[in-house]
């Protein structure tokens, strides 16, 4: 007891005393106390921190990083491979000093189940920084053609869809040695080109061959980041419902930017195309036909692309053409409206 009670009053002392020699008293006497708490801190609260607290951080800042992919430019294509460049942004609060490793990313279509990757990426290594830009340009196999096939419809069809890449990677932090696990997972929304709605048709030359008697200049707006490379893309050419010829569209580059103009080459049937002009409301309308165009092939520079093919082929897109003008300016046939 009279122990105790000497302990107690040492102890207040040794608060009033000067600092230094209360710790000499205390820490002498209380040393197993120190000892455990460092052990404690080594022991448990370090690896703690280092296994628990800073992957939590490290993977909990790359969720929080904002991707946007600024563009997507796909280039010599062939039937089975091509070169696709990636430019992006990566944002993020700055706070966190990180070097994330390079890695693989998987791209796939957010809204369709399965999440079947169509596109293997070799992202840089990259840090944590506010702002960085990241610019990939890879010779891309196509692992899987279904995928890429449909990658490309909902991109063709959609006003916007949904993208995510995917890919494990490591991360590691200032001042910290090791390495730490995180998945890098990132879901973007991209404008479709809506089966290229908009698309006008200038210059036009018409003549009475049997054969490439429709010649145009097709102007394509572009809604997308994308640059595909097509090549020499051909179209079923529908007229109320009845196939009436193939469109052809040559050295077609796809871009962002004002400048979507392709050569176009058609071979109309002349029958069904003299007998709608003769119809209302097509002979008092000036002769503007609505066509319907479905994709039928893609060719670039002799190698068949079933991507771009079968997704162009997923469904129609109308085309009002100044049928009626052309053949006034180019011919001397006139088309009254027939008592039908
Ligand atoms: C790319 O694809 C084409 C045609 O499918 C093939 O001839 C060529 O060898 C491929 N290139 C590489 C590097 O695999
Ligand atoms: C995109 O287009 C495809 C093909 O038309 C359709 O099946 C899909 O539901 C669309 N997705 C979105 C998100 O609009
Ligand atoms: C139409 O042709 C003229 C003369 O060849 C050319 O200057 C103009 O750019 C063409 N317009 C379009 C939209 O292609
Ligand atoms: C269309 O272009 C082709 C190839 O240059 C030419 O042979 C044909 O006469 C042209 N047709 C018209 C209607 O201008
Ligand atoms: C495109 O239009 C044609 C003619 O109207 C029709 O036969 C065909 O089924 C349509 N195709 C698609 C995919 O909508
Ligand atoms: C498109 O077709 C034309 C005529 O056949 C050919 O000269 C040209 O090389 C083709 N372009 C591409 C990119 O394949
Ligand atoms: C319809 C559309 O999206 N047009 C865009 C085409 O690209 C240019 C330049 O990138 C944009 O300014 C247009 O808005």
């Amino acid at each position: 007891m009279s122990d105790d009670k000497a302990t107690v009053v040492q102890k207040e002392d040794a608060h009033k005393a000067p600092r230094k020699r209360g710790c000499a008293g205390h820490c002498l006497k209380f040393w197993w106390a120190y000892l455990l708490a460092l052990v404690v801190i080594v022991v448990i609260v370090v690896p703690v921190i280092l296994l628990v607290a800073v992957p939590k951080i490290a993977q909990s800042k790359i969720d929080e990083a904002e991707l946007t992919l600024e563009s997507i430019v796909v280039s010599n294509t062939q039937t089975t491979n091509m070169t696709m460049a990636i430019e992006s942004t990566i944002r993020t609060d700055g706070k966190v000093h990180a070097n994330i490793d390079p890695f693989v990313g998987d791209m796939y279509l957010e809204d369709l189940e399965g999440h079947t990757s169509f596109a293997r990426i070799e992202f840089p290594a990259t840090t944590a920084d506010a702002l960085q830009t990241v610019s990939v340009k890879q010779f891309l196999n196509i692992d899987n053609m279904e995928a890429f096939t449909t990658f490309n419809t909902w991109l063709l069809a959609n006003e916007s869809f949904r993208v995510t890449v995917k890919g494990d990677t490591q991360v590691t932090v200032k001042g910290i040695a090791r390495k730490y696990p995180v998945t890098f997972k990132k879901t973007v929304t991209l404008q479709g080109l809506q089966y290229f709605k908009g698309t006008t048709v200038h210059n036009a030359t018409i003549n009475l061959n049997p054969t490439q008697n429709f010649n145009a200049t097709a102007n394509i707006p572009n809604r997308s980041v994308v640059t595909f490379e097509l090549g020499n893309a051909t179209f079923h050419n529908y007229l109320a419902g009845e196939e009436v010829g193939t469109v052809l569209l040559t050295n077609v580059i796809l871009r962002p930017g004002n400048d979507n103009n392709y050569p176009m080459f058609a071979t109309v049937a002349q029958g069904p195309i003299l007998k709608a002009l003769g119809q209302k409301p097509y002979c008092e309308n000036g002769g503007i036909l609505p066509f319907q165009l479905r994709g039928k092939s893609v060719v670039n520079n002799g190698q068949p692309l079933p991507y771009f093919a079968d997704a162009l082929a997923s469904g129609n897109q109308t085309l009002d053409i100044d049928i009626g003008g052309t053949l006034k300016k180019d011919t001397t046939i006139v088309v009254p409206c027939s008592a039908a």
